[in-house]
């Protein structure tokens, strides 16, 4: 495989989708030797056909707020890989958002759901309207007019879209109501629905538990455990709760938590009823985390700053792509941590993973790490067709096994001589081969 013609290609076709051209370097540079071992990939065009979606939908989302003024917002949907199942992916709004960031996230898509060893193929869509300070009604009312151009391209059977950075239980509700009245069905054609219309027990917790059962496999190949151990954590939407939650379960203290204004440090532990006021948080709407400190005198807010100075010994990043850059990583291995678990998609950037990779520490990254909350998905879809609901038992015991078997796949393509993990390159290479063997299997379509 010609890795640099590939990518000279790719950069020439899409300039400046930075967050995508990055998604797919780190994919191929882990898969190199893995194709060239495999020459009936290159003869299929595997990698020429796996790197570019199947297609993307763009469209505009106009609707009107409180006020009486008219906002326009862009809005995509980028369906990328359905050769083992539906295209299944979240949904981000968030300012950022743009072709770039949601190519990424549905490229690294196909090899999470790859790994989660369920039928589910790769998609991402979402849109620039930013939730931030807006009233229920103008998001109701924003995620109607979403759904009345999406609803056409999705379906339990050919697309089946989720939650995000941005989107929650509630703008699942609100879009699911205008699915079912355009489509005139109830089926399980979004995932993270409500529990009373077809949602899953566990799907809310599901990507901060699979984050925390990851990094548990991972330490116990050190013969660690999480008990006792001090966790740093980064955002303090629904993938930090989650984690911050279970850390808390298997004894382990979470000591910080961050939002754009900056980080919070709690060194007596992020627990019990604090936990809950995470959530309050992230209700009010308002992207700051800095009122945390007033509510709890014990901690203490660094404004515009990151969690990653603090002296931890493992760090579960999981608020945005990029947020963990080569100092952060300096800084972590300094202090002593010994396990990075990504619980947000890509929040390490490549000069950061090279750091964690040559220091030989744990580094799970995010399409292994936090795949428990797609493979809830995919456990909620599967409830949804058989008309039925399992116990919250029987889901998280599910999740659990999920997530040993992301584990077992990493070890067995990552393996190093020197009998350390690579787990960057045995998630990639394990999620590539189901894909591509797949596509292999169904021809040139
Ligand atoms: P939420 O919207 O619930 O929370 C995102 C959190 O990250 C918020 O606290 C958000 O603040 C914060 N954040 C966003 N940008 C920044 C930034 N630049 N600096 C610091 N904090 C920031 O989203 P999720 O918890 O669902 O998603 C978090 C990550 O996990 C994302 O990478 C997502 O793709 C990934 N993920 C989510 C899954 C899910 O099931 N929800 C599954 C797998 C991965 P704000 O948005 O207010 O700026
Ligand atoms: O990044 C992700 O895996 C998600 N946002 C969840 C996707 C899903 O379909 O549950």
């Amino acid at each position: 495989m010609d890795l640099d013609r590939i990518m000279n290609d790719l950069e020439k076709k899409h300039p400046g989708e930075i967050e995508y051209l990055q998604a797919v370097r780190e994919v191929l540079e882990s898969i190199e030797d893995v194709v060239n071992e495999n020459p009936h990939f290159e003869s299929a065009g595997i990698i020429e056909r796996l790197i570019e979606p199947d297609r993307v939908l763009t469209f505009k989302v106009q609707w009107v707020d409180d006020n009486g003024k008219v906002h326009v917002n862009l809005c995509y949907r980028v369906q990328f890989n359905n050769s083992i199942g539906p295209y299944k992916g979240g949904i981000r709004f968030h300012p950022s958002v743009n072709l770039s960031i949601l190519k990424f996230l549905g490229f690294e898509q196909i090899f999470k759901n790859s790994l989660t060893t369920l039928p589910l193929g790769g998609g991402k869509g979402g849109s620039d309207f930013n939730p931030k300070g807006k009233s229920d009604s103008e998001i109701m009312r924003f995620c109607q007019a979403f759904m009345l151009e999406l609803w056409r391209l999705i379906g339990p059977n050919t697309d089946v879209p989720a939650g995000d950075i941005g989107v929650g239980g509630k703008e699942i509700g609100y879009m699911y109501g205008m699915y079912k009245k355009l489509a005139r069905e109830n089926t399980g054609v979004l995932t993270g629905k409500g529990l009373n219309w077809g949602g899953s027990l566990i799907r809310p917790e599901a990507t901060g538990f699979g984050t925390v059962y990851f990094a548990k496999e991972m330490l116990a190949t050190k013969g660690e455990t999480l008990n006792g151990k001090t966790v740093a954590v980064s955002g303090f939407g629904n993938v930090a709760w989650g984690a911050t939650l279970k850390v808390e379960e298997l004894g382990g203290k979470v000591v910080t938590l961050s939002g754009p204004d900056g980080y919070i440090h709690d060194p007596a532990g992020i627990t019990g009823e604090k936990i809950d006021y995470m959530l309050e948080l992230r209700a009010s709407n308002q992207d700051v985390v800095a009122p945390y400190a007033d509510e709890f005198s014990e901690a203490t807010f660094y404004p515009d700053a990151k969690p990653w100075e603090v002296k931890v010994d493992v760090a579960l990043p999981c608020a945005t792509q990029n947020e963990l850059g080569e100092d952060d990583a300096k800084k972590l291995i300094e202090n002593g941590c010994i396990c990075i678990a990504e619980g947000a998609n890509m929040p390490s950037t490549p000069e950061a993973i090279d750091i964690f990779q040559k220091k030989r520490v744990l580094f799970g990254p995010g399409k292994a790490v936090n795949a428990g909350g797609v493979a809830t998905s995919g456990l909620e879809m599967t409830q949804n067709a058989m008309k039925l609901a399992w116990t919250r038992e029987e889901v998280d015991e599910k999740l659990h096994h999920i997530m040993i078997s992301i584990h077992n796949a990493c070890v067995q393509y990552g393996e190093r001589d020197d009998e350390t993990i690579d787990y960057v390159k045995g998630a990639n290479i394990a999620g590539f081969l189901k894909v591509a063997n797949s596509m292999l299997d169904q021809g040139i379509v």
